[in-house]
């Protein structure tokens, strides 16, 4: 899978986009991520790409040409499958839009900073609209940061048995059982008995049932909307 993110601030995704997981991912060649900087396309030597807002109001809109020409170019070398536009007006990420994600080949993402982007882009170019929560960060880059990463641990041959995907909270909408490792007996607190017993049987049931009682206290919304 290719991401392209075009975006004013790449500095804010290049960490979080070179460790652990999304490392090994780009480092074997099933995840490829391209920052551009917007600053290359900008309208001027004083590296332009936003405005004041037509109708009057406080912050800077980020202009159509430089973003047109930006998407434009990326566009010679690829087709996209989508062009998605972060922002906290989009619908609400979650484990079922990173699994869609996750399928497709070439994905292009837009973070927005200041107000947002001039609302002709998003008629004319972009596909999807992406938040990650209800409330408000300072541009689209962390939240790009957090969608790259939970789309990239989820393509084929990323995640091992070690870290495997298919025991993720969410991924079935329940949310994970506890887990434990060494000792038996830390402090004189125990780990729960049937972990123990080697009955594999044993340990799936007790694993769904532990799942199912913490979604119903936590998150009992989740039982509700299916995935
Ligand atoms: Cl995608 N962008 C911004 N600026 N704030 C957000 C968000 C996105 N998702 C939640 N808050």
């Amino acid at each position: 899978m290719k991401i392209d993110i075009i975006t004013v601030v790449p500095e804010l995704l290049e960490s979080p986009l070179s460790h652990s997981i999304m490392k090994r991912a780009r480092e074997k060649g099933l995840l490829e991520v391209n920052l551009h900087n917007l600053r290359k396309w900008a309208i001027n030597k004083y590296g332009q790409v936003d405005d004041y807002q037509y109708g009057g109001g406080a912050g800077m809109v980020m202009m159509c040409e430089p973003l047109v020409n930006a998407i434009e170019e990326l566009q010679k070398d690829t087709s996209y499958d989508e062009i998605i536009y972060m922002t906290p007006d989009g619908g609400t990420f979650n484990q079922r839009t990173a699994n869609n994600l996750s399928l497709k080949e070439n994905v292009l993402i837009i973070c927005g900073h200041y107000k947002g982007i001039d609302q002709r882009i998003r008629d004319h170019y972009v596909t999807m609209e992406i938040s990650i929560g209800d409330y408000v960060l300072s541009g689209g880059e962390l939240a790009a940061a957090v969608v790259v990463d939970a789309v990239g641990r989820l393509l084929p041959g990323v995640l091992n048995d070690e870290t495997s995907a298919l025991t993720d909270s969410f991924q079935d909408n329940l949310l994970a059982p506890p887990v434990y490792t060494r000792p038996e007996n830390f402090n004189g607190w125990e780990v729960p008995a049937v972990l123990l017993s080697g009955d594999p049987k044993k340990v799936d049931q007790w694993r769904y049932e532990q799942s199912l009682a913490n979604t119903r206290l936590r998150r009992p919304d989740l039982l509700k909307d299916d995935l």
